[in-house]
C-alpha cells in the first residue's frame, strides 16, 4: 500500500514534470539574472542572457556553480531577495573558512518542509505517528527540516536533537515513538544500546527510521532494521540545495526519488563537465527551480551517483538516484561533520609541524573515529615524554577548534610515515561503507 503526501505531484506524468521544470527553470534564471550580480556576471562570461534559456533542453548552456563560488560570495553575495524577505539561514557542517550559508524565505521553508513531509509519509508516517527527531538542530539542516516535515504531516513531533542517548531511549519508550529520524550511525548506536539493556526489537515501539546525512551500506541497513525492529529508509540532501528531502526512499528501498518539481538532477563527468546519459555513473548536479532566497543553478554536489528513470513499483514518477558512492573531492564526512584534509594540514602547519602526516578514519561500534598521525621534527623528538604528550594535547585542541570534532593525535618519530612516490596518501578510510 503506497502512501503519498502530495500524490498529484509525486505521481505526475513525465510530461507534466517536464512542463513544470521548463517553466520554473526559465523563471529562476530570470530571477537570478535580475537580482544577483554574481550570477549575471557568470552568465555574461559565457555570453548568455536569460533569453538563451527557453527550457530544460538549454540547461547545459549554464555555467556550473561550486562550493568555492559559494565561499567567494559569502555571506550575502548570492542572496537573491531583499534582506527583509529572508527569514532564516542554515549552514553546512564545515568550519570557519569552509562554511557555506544558505538563505530561506518563508515560502522556501514551506517547500522544503513539504519535501521532508513526502519522505515521512513514504516511510509510512501519518497523523497517528510519534516522530522522534534526533538529528542535530541549529545551523545543521537535519533537525529543522525533519521537524518541519513532521509538523506538516501532523505527527506528534519530539524535537530531541542528537546526543544524550539515555534520554533518547527514555522518550522512545515513554512516548512510544514510532518513527526515528537521525544519522544511520546514531540509529545503529541507539540499537546497540537497546540490545545492551536487554530490550528486544519487538519490544521497541519504533516501526520506521529516516536516516541520512552520511553514507551507509545495505549491510548497515539490515543491521539497523534487525536491531530496532523497523524498516530503515534513506534520505538525502545538502544545505546548499535546501537540506534533507532533496530526495528520499520509498517502500521499494531501491534508490531515492528526487523531488523533481523543485530540483533538476543531472549527472556529469567530473573531469570534463560533460553531461552523461542516464544510467551512467558520475557527479550529481542540482538546479533548484522553486527557491527564491538562494536559488542555485547547476550546483556541483561532488557526490558520485547514478540516476534511474525506470518505473517504480511505488507509483512515484520522479527520477531515482542511487546511494552516493563516493565523492569527487577529498571531503570526508566524520560523525556528520564535513572535514577537508587541508583543514587538518593547516592546524599542523600552524603548530610548526612538517607536512608529513596521515589521517586514519575508521568506524568503531558505529561511531566514526579520526586519528591523525604526525611526524615530529628532530628537535621536537628530543623533548621529554611529558613535553611530547603536552604537544599532542595542544594539537587535539587545535583540531577541535578547527573542525569542531574530537580527534586522536599520535606524534611519531621523524621519517616514520611512509613517503609516497606519487601523490601522498594522506587519508586512509577504513570504514566499510
Ligand atoms: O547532510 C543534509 C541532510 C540532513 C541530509 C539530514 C539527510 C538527512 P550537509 O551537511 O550540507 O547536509 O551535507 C551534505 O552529505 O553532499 C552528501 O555527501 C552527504 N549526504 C547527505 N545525505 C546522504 C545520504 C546534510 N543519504 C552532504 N547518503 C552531501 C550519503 C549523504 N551521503
Amino acid at each position: 500500500m503506497s502512501n503519498y503526501y502530495q500524490p498529484e505531484i509525486e505521481c505526475a506524468s513525465r510530461e507534466q514534470i517536464k512542463a513544470w521544470q521548463d517553466e520554473r527553470l526559465v523563471e529562476t534564471v530570470n530571477h537570478v539574472y535580475q537580482n544577483v550580480p554574481y550570477y549575471r556576471q557568470k552568465m555574461e562570461e559565457k555570453k548568455l542572457t536569460p533569453a538563451d534559456i527557453q527550457s530544460t533542453d538549454d540547461l547545459y548552456k549554464l555555467p556550473f556553480l561550486t562550493k568555492s563560488d559559494l565561499r567567494d560570495a559569502y555571506p550575502y553575495g548570492l542572496l537573491a531577495v531583499p534582506l527583509e524577505d529572508a527569514v532564516r539561514i542554515q549552514s553546512t557542517s564545515g568550519t570557519t573558512g569552509k562554511r557555506v550559508v544558505a538563505f530561506y524565505t518563508q515560502a522556501d521553508i514551506d517547500l522544503w518542509e513539504d519535501c521532508c513531509a513526502r519522505a515521512i509519509v513514504a516511510a509510512g508516517g501519518s497523523k497517528q505517528d510519534v516522530v522522534q527527531v534526533a538529528y542535530g538542530y541549529g545551523l545543521f539542516t537535519g533537525g529543522p527540516g525533519l521537524n518541519g516535515g513532521s509538523h506538516k504531516v501532523g505527527c506528534l513531533t519530539l524535537p530531541m536533537s542528537s546526543g544524550n542517548t539515555q534520554r533518547q531511549i527514555q522518550f522512545i519508550q515513554d512516548l512510544h515513538a514510532t518513527i526515528l529520524c537521525c544519522t544511520p550511525s546514531y540509529a545503529a548506536f541507539i540499537g546497540e544500546t537497546f540490545a545492551e539493556m536487554g530490550v528486544k526489537p519487538e519490544e521497541i515501539s519504533l516501526k520506521a527510521g529516516i536516516f541520512g546525512a552520511e553514507a551507509w551500506s545495505e549491510e548497515m541497513r539490515r543491521d539497523i532494521e534487525k536491531k530496532l525492529g523497523i524498516r530503515a529508509y534513506d534520505i538525502y540532501g545538502l544545505t546548499e540545495i535546501s537540506g534533507p528531502g532533496v530526495s528520499f526512499e520509498c517502500e521499494a528501498q531501491t534508490g531515492m526519488h528526487v523531488n523533481e518539481d523543485h530540483f533538476i538532477a543531472e549527472i556529469i563527468n567530473p573531469e570534463t563537465g560533460e553531461v552523461l546519459p542516464e544510467g551512467e555513473k558520475g557527479e550529481l548536479v542540482f538546479t533548484s527551480i522553486t527557491k527564491k532566497a538562494f536559488p542555485l543553478l547547476r550546483y556541483r554536489t561532488r557526490d558520485i551517483c547514478v540516476l534511474n528513470r525506470e518505473p517504480c513499483p511505488c507509483g512515484r514518477t520522479h527520477v531515482k538516484m542511487s546511494k552516493p558512492m563516493g565523492r569527487s573531492d577529498d571531503m570526508m564526512i566524520i560523525r556528520g561533520v564535513n572535514v577537508f584534509p587541508s583543514q587538518i594540514e593547516t592546524v599542523l602547519l600552524n603548530h610548526g609541524y612538517p607536512a608529513n602526516y596521515q589521517i586514519v578514519v575508521d568506524r568503531v561500534k558505529n561511531t566514526d573515529t579520526l586519528d591523525v598521525q604526525v611526524e615530529m621534527t628532530q628537535e621536537m623528538f628530543d623533548d621529554t615524554v611529558k613535553g611530547i604528550s603536552a604537544r599532542e594535547k595542544e594539537l587535539v585542541e587545535g583540531l577541535k577548534a578547527m573542525l569542531g570534532l574530537s580527534a586522536k593525535v599520535h606524534l611519531v618519530s621523524p621519517k616514520t610515515i611512509t613517503r609516497s612516490e606519487g601523490k601522498a596518501v594522506r587519508v586512509i578510510d577504513k570504514r566499510k561503507i
